[in-house]
């Protein structure tokens, strides 16, 4: 994807954050490989969490074409064409291949939720999320209190966080809203009336948001 800058074109610091970024790019785009180590899954999940991280922003479906492993396949259902008010892409991803997309999924699996955009006006917000992942996901979107960090909610037994407040779910696999889960090659989508705040994206299938599955949007 890029080239690492020799050590004596770049400050030494600079160097060694992209060989980090280096190396957790290669261990996400192989398979068998485990990415448990937090610094890493630091700099190539969450560091990135708005969009700008292994996906890319603007293009998530193409953009994460490239990578491979990620991705099990094609989509065998999208949402309807005109969707109201601003419509937000969301890509759900993961790296089955690991354990063979056992359920629940262990925690340390690389996961991936990225929206088109992290923020839009207040109103209606269409959310369209595509599972090109190898094991079923969903698309929660929960309010952000002041000051709260997204990514950083607390798991109970179950693997699954709390879903107070939350302002609805695309969870129906090609379908509009909550369902049971929106199968690997599937398309789930809601349609939400968003007042201006912080809002979190997850998914709340068992240790999927350990694993990496939220993104904060912000509404204006
Ligand atoms: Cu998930």
């Amino acid at each position: 994807m890029f080239r690492l800058p020799t050590a004596n074109a770049v400050p030494r610091r600079r160097a060694a954050a992209l060989a980090v970024v280096g190396v957790a790019a290669v261990a996400l785009a192989g398979c068998g490989v485990t990415a448990s180590n937090p610094g890493l899954r630091g700099v190539a999940m969450m560091g990135g969490a708005n969009g700008t991280g292994m996906m890319g922003g603007g293009a998530p479906a193409a953009a994460a074409g490239g990578g491979g492993s990620m991705m099990a396949g094609r989509l065998t259902c999208t949402a309807p064409r005109a969707l109201p008010g601003t419509e937000v892409n969301v890509v759900l991803a993961d790296m089955g291949m690991i354990s063979g997309a056992t359920d629940p999924a262990p925690l340390g699996i690389p996961m991936r939720l990225r929206t088109s955009t992290t923020s839009v006006p207040a109103g209606q917000v269409s959310f369209v999320a595509q599972n090109l992942g190898r094991r079923t996901h969903e698309l929660v979107v929960l309010p952000l209190a002041a000051g709260q960090v997204p990514g950083t909610r607390r798991p109970a037994s179950d693997g699954k966080v709390g879903e107070s407040g939350s302002l609805g779910e695309a969870s129906n696999p090609c379908g509009a809203g909550s369902g049971d889960g929106i199968t690997a090659g599937t398309t789930g989508w809601v349609t939400l009336n968003l007042t201006p705040g912080r809002y979190e994206l997850l998914c709340n299938e068992a240790n999927h948001y350990a694993d990496g599955m939220w993104v904060e949007i912000d509404v204006a």
